[in-house]
């Protein structure tokens, strides 16, 4: 009801329930999915979290655009809709892990149809730090890495140090990565660093997650970073070539530039 006289301006507003109400999925969504309509559907799937609607959406999709393809510009730019509403906290934990899911189901079927039997480009070996739970991001990065023709040791997740320096000395890869999303886990990377120096190891320890930075995986000997999962196959593909974990913190950006 409007009474006259009054002035409204004057009330108080909730600001936030206000914009709560002017921000919605679609309308992010608008903003961030792919253009083109095939990579679009596929992210929709995964964005509304249609768990059985991902494998057709995948399966045409594989009829007209390379399995690689449907996975980083449909399946994960899905997933990056999905970060981006979990941040502005309109999506919340459950939405997250439904999308992961069907994340999930689309990139195992996408994978199947990667050309396999190919000679491997090298070993690599992939965890999650001691006490960190959180693999979703470290699961996508590992299917790059397959996808891109190398060997991944998955180890999982919440992986003891002392597990990480074993497998390593043991398997003798070109690369170790360690995933940490917790400020609390972050520190078992320089820990495992210094734990694989001593062993005269030196192959580059690359530190990646929503908790470490340039600056610390920079901080320790072998550290190296990855900010994105995509960026992880063109670094591989350098240190194939020879380059030691110097030569990829001196030309991180080049190496990255444009993933
Ligand atoms: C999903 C989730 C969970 C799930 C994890 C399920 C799983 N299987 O992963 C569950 C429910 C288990 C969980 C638990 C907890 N969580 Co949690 N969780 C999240 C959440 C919401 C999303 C993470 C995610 O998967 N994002 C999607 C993926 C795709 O993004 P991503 O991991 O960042 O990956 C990208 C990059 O980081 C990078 N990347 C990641 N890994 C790798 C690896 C390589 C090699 C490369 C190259 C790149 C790369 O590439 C990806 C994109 O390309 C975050 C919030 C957030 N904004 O991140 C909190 C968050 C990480 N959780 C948090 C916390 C605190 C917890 C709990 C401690 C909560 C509690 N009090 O119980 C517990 C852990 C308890 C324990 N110790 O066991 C905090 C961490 C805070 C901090 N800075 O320390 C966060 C940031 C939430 C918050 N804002 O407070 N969580």
């Amino acid at each position: 009801m409007v009474s006259k006289g009054v002035d409204y301006s004057k009330i108080l507003k909730r600001y936030d329930v206000e914009a709560q109400n002017e921000t919605s999925p679609e309308a992010i969504a608008k903003k961030m999915l792919p253009t083109d309509a095939v990579f679009k559907k596929v992210a929709e799937a995964v964005l509304y979290m249609k768990f059985k609607e991902v494998g057709p959406a995948v399966t045409e999709a594989l009829k007209t655009k390379k399995a690689l393809d449907i996975i980083n510009d449909g399946l994960v730019a899905g997933m990056e809709v999905v970060a981006k509403l979990y941040a502005d906290h309109i999506y919340y934990l459950p939405e997250i892990m439904m999308a992961a899911k069907t994340m999930e189901i689309g990139i195992a079927l996408a994978e199947k149809q990667i050309p396999g039997g190919r000679e491997t480009k090298g070993l690599v070996v992939m965890h999650a730090a001691e006490g960190d739970p959180h693999d979703i991001g470290k699961n996508i990065a590992a299917v790059m890495m397959r996808s891109s023709g190398y060997t991944v040791i998955d180890m999982g997740k919440d992986v003891a140090v002392t597990d990480v320096v074993a497998e390593v000395a043991k398997s003798k890869p070109m690369l170790v990565t360690g995933t940490a999303l917790m400020t609390t886990t972050m520190t078992a990377f320089p820990a495992a660093a210094e734990k694989l120096r001593n062993k005269n190891i030196t192959i580059p320890f690359m530190a990646a997650g929503g908790a470490v930075n340039r600056d610390f995986a920079e901080s320790f000997d072998l550290g190296i970073y990855s900010e994105k999962a995509p960026q992880t196959p063109p670094i591989a593909d350098k240190i194939k070539a020879g380059y030691d974990w110097r030569k990829i913190r001196a030309e991180w950006e080049t190496i990255v530039g444009g993933v």
